[in-house]
């Protein structure tokens, strides 16, 4: 769950993608561009910043201040990075410049070509097994993470403490959220399990059917703020998200979903996840 205000996409098109004033600066800090990112882009004058929403074969779907862009990764690109883990992911941001030929139509969204991957402040990883182990890199610049487990059949100790292990080592600050406590029966003896291994990790104990809970969250989606929800199929990630984003109509999504393998076990952040993730712009 990302907070980002919408950007003046439509208003602020014109006259040049350059253009820089105080919307487009406000504009960015919605999507979470702060002085760690502006510093770095110091470096490189007359790039643009965006961040990429969401990462497809091709290219890559990107927001900037002044709205949707499709990014483009010279080839160039691919061959000089070592690591899957230098490739743009979803929530990267990155500097790019304008294509300016093969744009007649005024309407259609604005085609860049990505020139610089800024350094991350977080990041989730999977290592893939190859020929050699590869990290790749499924979320960057996460602020906060939601480990979501269910108090229903869900409810697993060990799986909070391997969650908490992964976020610690992301750099993301972990905020464990218990859900469908409407489900739950016998709710203390859980809540003390989750409470031994926390390590002062905020629990939030949550109901999205019934809203219990859910205003605690709030206070995570904050303005430039980036969210994003980790936790099994069916805890109720996405029902989190969007109770979030009717309330509040500031927040947009950006879901990681462990799946199970086969025999039943966990599966770490997987390929899939980049798939599912998306960091999304929405209206306030
Ligand atoms: N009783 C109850 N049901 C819930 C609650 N939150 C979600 N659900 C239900 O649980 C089911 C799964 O919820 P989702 O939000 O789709 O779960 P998810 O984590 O996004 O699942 P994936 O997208 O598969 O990873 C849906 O049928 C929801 O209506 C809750 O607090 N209480
Ligand atoms: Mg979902």
């Amino acid at each position: 769950m990302a907070q980002s205000g919408e950007p003046n996409c439509a208003a602020s098109r014109e006259p040049s993608l350059l253009s820089v004033n105080a919307s487009t600066q406000d504009n960015l800090e919605r999507l979470g561009w702060d002085t760690f990112f502006s510093a770095q882009a110091a470096d490189h004058p007359g790039l643009i910043p965006a961040r990429v929403s969401r990462p497809d074969l091709n290219r890559y779907h990107l927001l900037s201040a002044t709205g949707p862009l499709v990014g483009l990764l010279p080839g160039r690109a691919r061959s000089a990075g070592q690591s899957k883990a230098d490739l743009p992911t979803v929530g990267d941001w990155v500097l790019v410049s304008p294509i300016e030929e093969g744009q007649e139509d005024a309407d259609a969204v604005p085609t860049v070509l990505i020139e610089v991957t800024l350094n991350r402040k977080s990041k989730f990883s999977r290592k893939e097994a190859g020929e050699r182990y590869d990290e790749q890199v499924v979320a960057a610049n996460i602020d906060t993470v939601f480990l979501v487990t269910g108090l229903d059949d869900n409810f697993n100790v060990k799986r909070i403490e391997r969650y908490l292990l992964l976020a610690w080592t992301s750099g993301a600050s972990p905020v464990i959220v218990l859900s469908k406590v409407d489900l739950c029966e016998n709710l203390p003896p859980r809540l003390d399990k989750v409470e031994k291994i926390a390590m002062k990790t905020p629990i939030h104990v949550v109901s999205a059917t019934n809203g219990q809970g859910m205003e605690g969250l709030r206070e995570y989606v904050t303005r430039g703020k980036t969210v994003a929800l980790l936790g099994s199929s069916g805890v109720g990630k996405s029902t989190i998200t969007n109770y979030a984003a009717t309330k509040s109509k500031s927040v947009s999504a950006s879901q990681i979903s462990a799946g199970k393998t086969a025999e039943g076990r966990e599966k770490p952040p997987s390929n899939s996840f980049s798939k599912t993730c998306r960091l999304e712009q929405s209206s306030r």
